[in-house]
């Protein structure tokens, strides 16, 4: 972080009321991508995505031409659940922090809402997303408000054996294993390491409501910069391991298999969804006054820019929104279309950080050696026709 964003993150913490005073002075530096402007149509898309087939598995999901704000409203959240979605009486609730600590806990909700509170303005975006023609808007980006984890996991003293921490939520279903059935709750872990990063939150509030009942009420984990499928919901128990904790979700489901190639040499990796990757979208396009612009979103990693290509021509970058911004959101951003003309076109997006790594094209071998569907942060393309 340089000293610029540290000032710009001061002044978005000190309230809208600087930032509408900034956004006069630099107008132009500060364009801003959203809201729609008034007079504004959208031009939808003609490639929308067939029906959703995944039985209530994932829900609500939005189109890309809605987006008309940085925070997602909860209720055009999308949604994920791959067993039951349990209704929690909060009253009846605890948390356990279990296994390999001097002093395991059991804590009420009351007792977590008197920690320290902290906030974090997260993009949450599920692993599947861009996997399969239906699953193309997984993601979400909300204020979410908890206390932070790891200093309850200090407070209950992990033994120097414990290496792994498992987050298991309240959900459960059946499993079979090596012909063994057995029953197996929604389960995630990290490293202590991993887990100890001072930005995961016990997280009970979206938005400035309570945690939602499908979004996992009443506490899920939290963790900034990993995919979706890392921040558990309807929490239960934190146990501390000295194995790996090889669950279906670590294991076997949210896998990447790869066929790399290495010296010549093919060699076929199978890896557990983590971090998330460096990714971009074209939202929409729209018109005014005869005036045409795209705007989109950019995330996954510290985004630099955006750029955007329309009809296999010159990449352009686009302008990104800097009036709102936090460290692990999406960033939003726009540019003219001047020359857009009756006639169909297609419009694809990367982004690139601040190191210069640039979001894979569909052909580079880390999206086209890929061989299972999470992780799919390959350019988006989006067709369109114009009248
Ligand atoms: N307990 C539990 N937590 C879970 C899941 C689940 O099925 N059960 N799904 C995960 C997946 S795959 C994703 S993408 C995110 C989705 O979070 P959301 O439903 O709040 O959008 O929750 C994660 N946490
Ligand atoms: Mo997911």
């Amino acid at each position: 972080m340089d000293a610029r964003d540290r000032m710009r993150r001061e002044l978005m913490q000190r309230g809208g009321a600087a930032i509408a005073g900034l956004a006069l002075l630099h107008a132009p530096l500060l364009s801003r991508a959203f809201p729609t402007r008034p007079g504004e149509e959208v031009i939808p898309w003609l490639d929308q995505p067939p029906p959703n087939p995944s039985g209530g598995v994932v829900e609500n999901l939005p189109r890309w031409e809605e987006l008309d704000s940085w925070l997602t409203p909860n209720d055009k959240f999308f949604r994920v659940a791959h067993y039951n979605k349990p209704v929690i009486d909060e009253k009846a609730w605890t948390l356990e922090i279990t296994g390999r600590v001097r002093q395991p806990k059991v804590l009420t909700l009351a007792a977590l809402r008197a920690r320290p509170r902290k906030e974090v303005i997260f993009t949450l975006e599920c692993s599947g997303n861009h996997g399969f023609p239906w699953f193309t808007s997984g993601i979400g980006n909300a204020r979410w408000a908890g206390t932070p984890l790891a200093p309850l996991l200090k407070e209950a003293g992990v033994l120097p054996q414990g290496t792994e921490v498992v987050f298991v939520g309240s959900d459960s279903g059946e499993e079979e294993v090596r012909q063994i059935k057995m029953p197996q709750h929604f389960a995630r872990s990290m490293s202590l390491a991993d887990a100890m990063n001072p930005n995961n939150l016990l997280c009970y509030e979206m938005n400035g409501a309570a945690l939602p009942q499908p979004h996992g009420f009443p506490v899920r984990l939290i963790a900034p910069g990993w995919y979706g499928i890392a921040n558990v919901k309807w929490l239960r128990r934190i146990e501390i391991w000295d194995t790996r904790f090889m669950g279906r979700f670590m294991g076997r489901d949210y896998v990447t298999i790869r066929e790399e190639q290495r010296n010549g040499e093919s060699v076929w990796t199978e890896s557990s969804v983590g971090r998330g990757l460096l990714k971009s979208v074209p939202a929409k396009v729209t018109r005014r006054n005869g005036q045409y612009r795209v705007v989109g979103a950019a995330w996954g990693g510290r985004v630099a820019r955006a750029e955007v290509q329309i009809d296999g021509g010159p990449w352009v970058a686009a302008t990104m929104d800097r009036s709102e911004q936090a460290e692990f959101a999406w960033k939003l951003w726009s540019m003219p279309w001047p020359t857009a003309t009756p006639g169909d076109h297609a419009i694809t997006t990367r982004a690139i950080d601040i190191n210069g790594n640039v979001q894979p094209a569909m052909d580079d071998s880390r999206i086209a050696r890929k061989r299972t569907y999470w992780e799919s942060n390959g350019q988006v393309t989006r067709q369109l026709r114009l009248t």
